[in-house]
């Protein structure tokens, strides 16, 4: 089920991923110790609309990786003097998983071999030199598909269905990360959860579906007054909403958060053609010492049978 009009539906979401995706040019990194193989792989790449770096050695490659995390893919000779090809995959597979970067290895050697020793090493596929430009383009496509299919699916995973919001499983997987990024700039944070007030009561008078698309436009206001700020919005269950403040003291987040509260009270939501107004309660929790998400969750959500408590439509730490 999809409710209309949001900005925030899944379909949106997955149609400017796919967007996304087709615009982005695939940065793919060539690394050839003979000039004259690099240029033709460069070529063949470069009328296919790809962004191509080049490099003559392993060390280059490495370094370049570490200055460009943007580049998707390699393509590495095999015999080449410092650090040859396997060894090269080998060490970006330290690094790099294959769900995040692709490697292609070639080689004009005779050996049949090659191409076992480069997919042992951990290389996604394989190509003999003199190559056919056709089938260096295919197989460029396919590994680029390949990634594509993946970061697709990764967002599909970290998004709620019925509101295009981040999803559950996707907030505690980012909030831990910035937590301690903040931490490492001395610096606290603060988490909000939002539960709409009388909700069950809406749903009784107009029914789940209503319910649903109310859902939705509160998500789709949410998202909006977040946006561009970098606080880490998410539905974390039925009615109930989670904000990371990274960064910010609960005083701070409890300001933010008000203001939310307010807006929304006074928001006139258009729901199935009815006019329809809905408030929030707010539970506020600093995030400070060595304690884990979880125990900032259970404060705030505290703080928030408080804030029913008191009347609702209201924020409380
Ligand atoms: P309170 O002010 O105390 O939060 O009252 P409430 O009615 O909102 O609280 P309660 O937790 O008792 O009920 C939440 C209701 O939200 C119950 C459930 O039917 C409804 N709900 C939860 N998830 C969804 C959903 O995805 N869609 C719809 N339509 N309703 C939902
Ligand atoms: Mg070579
Ligand atoms: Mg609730
Ligand atoms: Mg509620």
């Amino acid at each position: 089920y999809v409710p209309k009009d949001s900005a925030f539906t899944l379909e949106t979401v997955v149609a400017t991923a796919k967007r996304a995706l087709a615009n982005r040019q695939t940065r793919i990194l060539i690394v050839d110790d003979t000039a004259a193989t690099r240029k033709l792989l460069a070529h063949m790449l470069k009328v296919q609309q790809y962004q191509v770096i080049e490099v003559g050695s392993g060390d280059e490659a490495l370094s370049v990786l570490e200055d460009n995390p943007d580049i998707r893919l390699v393509v590495s000779d095999y015999y080449m003097p410092a650090m040859d090809g396997y060894e090269l995959t080998r060490r970006l597979r330290r690094q790099f998983a294959s769900n995040r970067l692709r490697v292609i290895g070639v080689s004009s050697s005779n050996d049949r071999m090659v191409s076992v020793g480069f997919l042992k090493a951990g290389a996604n596929d394989f190509i003999s030199m003199p190559f056919i430009p056709e089938e260096l383009q295919c197989r460029i496509a396919s590994n680029v598909e390949t990634l594509e299919q993946i970061e697709l699916l990764h967002n599909l995973a970290s998004r709620d269905a019925l509101t295009g919001l981040f999803n559950r499983r996707h907030f505690f997987e980012s909030a831990g990360r910035l937590i301690e990024e903040a931490q490492a700039k001395n610096l606290t944070s603060a988490v909000a959860i939002l539960d709409i007030d009388d909700f069950k009561q809406l749903n009784d008078s107009h029914g789940h579906d209503f319910g649903d698309q109310a859902l939705a436009k509160v998500a789709r206001y949410l998202a909006q007054s977040v946006e561009g700020s970098g606080h880490l919005l998410a539905r974390i269950g039925g009615e109930e909403f989670a904000i990371l403040f990274p960064g910010l003291s609960a005083k701070e987040a409890m300001r933010l958060s008000d203001h939310i509260r307010l807006d929304i009270s006074h928001e006139i939501l258009l729901v199935d053609d009815r006019q329809i107004t809905l408030t929030v309660s707010i539970g506020v929790a600093e995030i400070g010492g060595q304690g884990s998400l979880d125990q900032y969750l259970v404060a705030a959500d505290r703080a928030l049978y408080t804030a029913k408590h008191e009347g609702r439509n209201c924020v409380r730490v």
